[in-house]
């Protein structure tokens, strides 16, 4: 018999399960584990004693519902989709009480989350909770997004900010000793309770698709400083490296470093790099998140640019062919090194302020339509630390949010203001430098397109409500008429086809 008192159970050990079980008990927390393959659960157990809080292994649900106190808290880390569904179900008919919370901390699609909030209401409370920092990040704090009932939040805080990531109060900087086997005593830990049923997935949906323009534009950059200046990726490494003491400092650019010194395993005068195949995969949260925009009518462009870039990416067989048939212009090497290197820092950087700044429009635009209250700092500091997009310029964020929390574009914030203000010139010298030389760099450049149409007072849109008025009689707005009049003249009718009554 064991001594143990679990008030928390976890289903679904699989890498980021275990991790995130072994979080928890290593923060002194008893806990009832389960997995669908028994026998996986029973090695996990073996593998790991002595932990502060004692691992409970159960042979069925039954058991493992019968080994939790009330109200249970229960972490369900299966694959998204039906599977969430199934265990659910099964947990209901093993004995779950309403007063029980189920907290599903996979990548679910929001809606499908703000559905099992309603579905399972007065079987269970049902909670969603984003994860984000990968295997390192669940074991050793990860960035929490949960969202769900107010009430069933206060059983799950203190297990929610022993186990996130912490970072210093005012710098938002990893406090030192965060590292692998050491859990953080003081410092904020990143999470927030950011609103009811969808809200922690949809944070963490659009997390993930940050998280895709981030890469990118990376990717961007290392394919421009080489193919113009022809430098290898160790010299590559040694850029980014320095890149990560500036205000690009994140986790990133510092992985990007790493992964451009590793040698090839197979053939050590290799860099690994280059013998990886250049096709993306994807698991779809980039692609929410831009079908997202796309549905709710905001321009997240560089969002949606990412996602398209790793599409191309993917159809490598089609552009082998094209690469010998389709002509373009002969890439100019360049010398000036230094400058284009600063060039490119600033188009990257400036890039990111967009993509930031469309995530969180898109998250405002959400917030209107499932009437949350979301706390724009709160999300920015949450991602300060653990998640894979953490990076020194979230405390910005945080703070042009603390400061102003209705601030309508983060372009509008006087800090990233004047931060593009400086880079812009550089940004379109190596938009231009890509067109020119046919590299391509479609983030880069959309966010650029991004940026000089929010900027714009009179976009070209009038000629395509004439255009619409013309073929279709859509009517349109007059500039010297109120909002909301709506006008359609008989266009001149040589080019339109007669319509018979
Ligand atoms: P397994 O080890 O039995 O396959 C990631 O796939 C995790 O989700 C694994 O722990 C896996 O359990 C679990 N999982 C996937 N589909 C499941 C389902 N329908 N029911 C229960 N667990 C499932």
């Amino acid at each position: 018999m064991t001594s143990a008192n679990p008030r928390v159970g976890l289903i679904g050990l699989a890498v980021m399960g275990k991790n995130l079980a072994l979080n928890i008990a290593d923060h002194g927390f008893d806990i009832a584990v389960f997995n669908r393959t028994t026998s996986v659960m029973d090695e996990f157990i073996k593998e790991n004693p002595g932990t502060p809080g004692q691992l409970v292994g159960c042979q069925s649900l039954k058991e493992f519902v019968a080994a939790i106190a009330r109200p249970r808290v229960i972490i369900v880390l299966v694959k998204a989709g039906p599977a969430v569904d199934s265990i659910v179900q099964q947990l209901i008919e093993a004995g779950l009480d309403a007063d029980d919370i189920v907290v599903d901390a996979g990548n679910s699609l929001w809606t499908d989350t703000i559905r099992r909030e309603k579905d399972y209401a007065g079987k269970l409370k049902f909670f969603g909770s984003g994860v984000s920092g990968g295997e390192l990040g669940a074991r050793f704090g990860p960035s929490l997004m949960p969202g769900g009932d107010p009430k069933s939040w206060k059983h799950l805080e203190p297990i929610w900010t022993a186990i996130a990531a912490k970072v210093d109060a005012r710098t938002g900087q990893p406090i030192p000793g965060a590292e692998p086997g050491k859990p953080v005593q003081g410092g904020v830990p990143c999470t927030a309770y950011l609103g009811p049923n969808g809200a922690g997935h949809y944070v963490k949906m659009v997390h993930n698709g940050i998280e895709y323009v981030d890469m990118q534009l990376i990717s961007e950059a290392y394919f421009l400083l080489r193919s113009l200046l022809g430098l290898k990726p160790d010299e590559l490494a040694e850029i980014f490296s320095d890149w990560n003491q500036t205000e690009l400092d994140s986790y990133l650019i510092e992985i990007t470093a790493d992964v451009l010194r590793q040698k090839d395993p197979r053939n050590k005068k290799k860099f690994l790099v280059d013998v990886i195949l250049d096709a993306a995969g994807q698991k779809g949260t980039g692609k929410w998140t831009a079908s997202n925009a796309l549905d709710m009518g905001i321009p997240a462009n560089s969002i949606a640019e990412a996602v398209f870039a790793r599409c191309m990416s993917a159809i490598k067989g089609e552009r082998l062919i094209a690469s010998k048939k389709l002509r373009g212009p002969v890439i100019k090497k360049l010398r000036a090194g230094k400058a284009v290197v600063e060039a490119i820092r600033q188009a990257l950087y400036c890039s990111k302020i967009c993509a930031y700044a469309q995530g969180f429009q898109l998250m405002r635009e959400a917030q209107k339509e499932y009437n949350w209250k979301l706390d724009f700092g709160s999300i920015a500091s949450i991602w300060r630390g653990g998640c894979i997009i953490r990076a020194k310029f979230l405390q910005k964020i945080t703070d042009a949010y603390q400061t102003n929390p209705q601030l309508v574009n983060l372009l509008m914030d006087p800090y990233f203001r004047r931060q593009i203000q400086n880079g812009q010139d550089d940004w379109r010298k190596v938009v231009t430098l890509a067109a020119n030389n046919g590299i391509p760099a479609p983030a880069f450049m959309s966010a650029l397109a991004y940026y000089d149409a929010y900027r714009c007072a009179v976009l070209p849109a009038n000629l395509i409500q004439a255009q619409r008025d013309y073929f279709g009689a859509h009517t349109y707005e007059r500039v010297d008429s109120p909002s909301g009049q709506f006008f359609h003249v008989d266009w001149p009718a040589e080019n339109r086809p007669e319509i018979k009554a």
